[in-house]
């Protein structure tokens, strides 16, 4: 790894769509500070310090109440600089991390009082060097009370992944729907397949993330994402109680096409078109994973 890069925009548009009082973005991350946090020696990718000022700015700017911050994974397994942006940030924050399986029961504890809520099991071979699913099964079922198990995978291993996620005792939390294919449209068999998933248990979440991982100027898409915007909102009309949304923030990876948070945030009236859709995305259903206490 060479440079420190920047996957952000440097001033991005105010919204026209106002959140309501309360709103919380459910996935976003932090970089560093570098200094106080060093990356992980395995990490894919080395930023630029992206820290919880620079996030909670982006959360006012953009009429944001709370965040809820993953681990990312350029911190691997040390989620101190996400524990740190939680302290920070006057309890408006919580967490998900990333452990190594063999964390004790204790560390948990004091990863549940320090604003954590659940883990995540990521399964992209760009991003992480093993996913190892027995070892994942085995931390999953001594969870703290009330966590729940976030996991990022692609589309195409959705199968793969179905017995393994059918044996995790506590709710899950799909990461950008799996990243379907979305040129498929809304019946194509990527989001058919997700629903099907769905269908299988009524306490796994999706969030209705990333339009501009899913829907990219190199497929014939791009900002404002329409072809997002046709999948998704069928999704979060069907299953409105499950879905969660956020700004992705600091948008790992993704320097060669930054969106702006701006228009992220005006998506939101897109895919969540009444009040009530909207409420529930944006306020009942993070709260419910996040601030349950
Ligand atoms: C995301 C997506 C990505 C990265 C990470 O932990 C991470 O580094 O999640 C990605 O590169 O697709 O949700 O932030």
């Amino acid at each position: 790894m060479t440079d420190r890069i920047i996957s952000w925009h440097a001033n991005p548009s105010k919204p026209i769509y106002a959140p309501p009082p309360g709103a919380i973005d459910a996935h976003c991350h932090v970089f560093g500070p570098m200094a106080r946090f060093p990356f992980s020696p395995k990490a894919k990718y080395l930023p630029e310090d992206a820290g919880p000022d620079m996030l909670f700015a982006l959360r006012d700017h953009l009429g944001f109440d709370r965040n809820v911050i993953v681990q990312a994974s350029c911190h691997g397994t040390d989620n101190a600089a996400t524990l740190d942006a939680i302290a920070r940030s006057q309890g408006r924050a919580r967490g998900v991390a990333v452990v190594d399986p063999a964390i004790h029961d204790a560390e948990l504890q004091a990863l549940h009082e320090g604003g954590i809520r659940g883990i995540r099991f990521n399964f992209l071979k760009r991003l992480v060097d093993d996913a190892p699913k027995d070892r994942f099964l085995e931390v999953a079922r001594r969870l703290p009370q009330g966590w729940h198990v976030v996991i990022y995978f692609e589309a195409d291993i959705l199968g793969e992944l179905r017995a393994f996620m059918d044996a995790i005792p506590v709710p899950l939390v799909i990461d950008h729907m799996g990243r379907p294919d979305v040129t498929q449209g809304p019946d194509g068999a990527d989001m058919r397949a997700f629903r099907r998933l769905l269908d299988s248990r009524e306490d796994i979440h999706f969030k209705a993330t990333c339009p501009d991982r899913l829907d990219r100027p190199e497929d014939g898409g791009g900002d404002p994402w329409d072809m997002f915007a046709e999948c998704v909102a069928p999704l979060v009309a069907d299953y409105p109680d499950r879905c969660l949304w956020g700004t992705d923030w600091p948008h790992p990876n993704m320097q060669d096409a930054i969106p702006d948070d701006g228009h992220l945030v005006d998506m939101i009236p897109r895919i969540a078109p009444t009040e009530e859709l909207q409420r529930l995305l944006l306020i009942d259903n993070p709260e419910a994973l996040y601030w349950a206490d």
